[in-house]
């Protein structure tokens, strides 16, 4: 892959890469056990009280920023929120800015879309959830001495997130991909550096009990991928 001359002068920053290989019954038992974990995952919008240790937390934070990222930048940020204090000014911005949406600034054709989930601008599970982690993009790195460029920002911040997702479903968690649009008030409220900006808001909890999720279907496989 490297010129000898290349290998030559990056080997003092380059070490062994750490890897097991599997052979092909573990490989598939492994991933399909992988794909069953991910397909029970349901999105929720009804939680529960029930407190999660603040370590299952950062081990899912910690989960999402093993993700890849453009030029290694890891661009992103974290915050996960228990305050009731903090939850209940972020429930009561979220709300003001969905009023809107629901009222005006969503298309009817958005609006039928989203019949079937049963949404609406009340936002309970903002104060419920035992956690929201809200996720942040690092639009640039803010440096000593001013800003230097991030690379495929929304790429790299999408895929932690979905690691993050994943890792709340391996730790017995639920959770919502929630958008308050626009989230401007979410950097207000957490104080966050004038580089950050609101990417994602997901409340993280157990479920109430009797959550019932929309009853739908995901895409079969032969509609999502071609073999080439
Ligand atoms: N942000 C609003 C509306 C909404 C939009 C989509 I696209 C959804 O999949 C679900 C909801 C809300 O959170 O209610």
């Amino acid at each position: 892959m490297f010129t000898l001359a290349a290998k030559m002068q990056h080997s003092d920053s380059f070490i062994p890469l750490n890897f097991k290989e599997l052979d092909e019954e573990q490989s598939a038992s492994s991933c399909n056990a992988f794909y069953e974990l991910c397909n029970s995952r349901r999105t929720v919008r009804t939680f529960s009280t029930k407190p999660v240790p603040k370590a299952i937390v950062e081990s899912i934070i910690k989960t999402a920023g093993t993700a890849p990222s453009g030029a290694h930048k890891q661009p992103w940020h974290f915050c996960a929120v228990q305050n009731p204090l903090i939850k209940s000014k972020i429930r009561e911005a979220a709300e003001k800015e969905e009023y809107e949406n629901y009222h005006g600034r969503m298309s009817e054709a958005w609006l039928e879309d989203l019949r079937k989930f049963g949404t609406n601008h009340i936002k309970p599970f903002l104060e419920v959830a035992p956690w929201l982690i809200v996720v942040f993009k690092e639009v640039y790195e803010a440096t000593t001495d001013g800003k230097a460029t991030n690379y495929y920002v929304n790429e790299s911040v999408g895929i932690a997130t979905g690691m993050l997702l994943n890792a709340i479903t391996v730790a017995g968690l639920v959770s919502l991909t929630h958008t308050p649009s626009p989230m401007n008030f979410l950097a207000e409220i957490l104080e966050r550096p004038k580089n950050e900006r609101a990417y994602l808001l997901i409340p993280v909890g157990y479920p109430a009990k009797g959550t019932l999720v929309p009853d739908i279907k995901r895409k079969d496989l032969s509609e999502i991928m071609t073999i080439h």
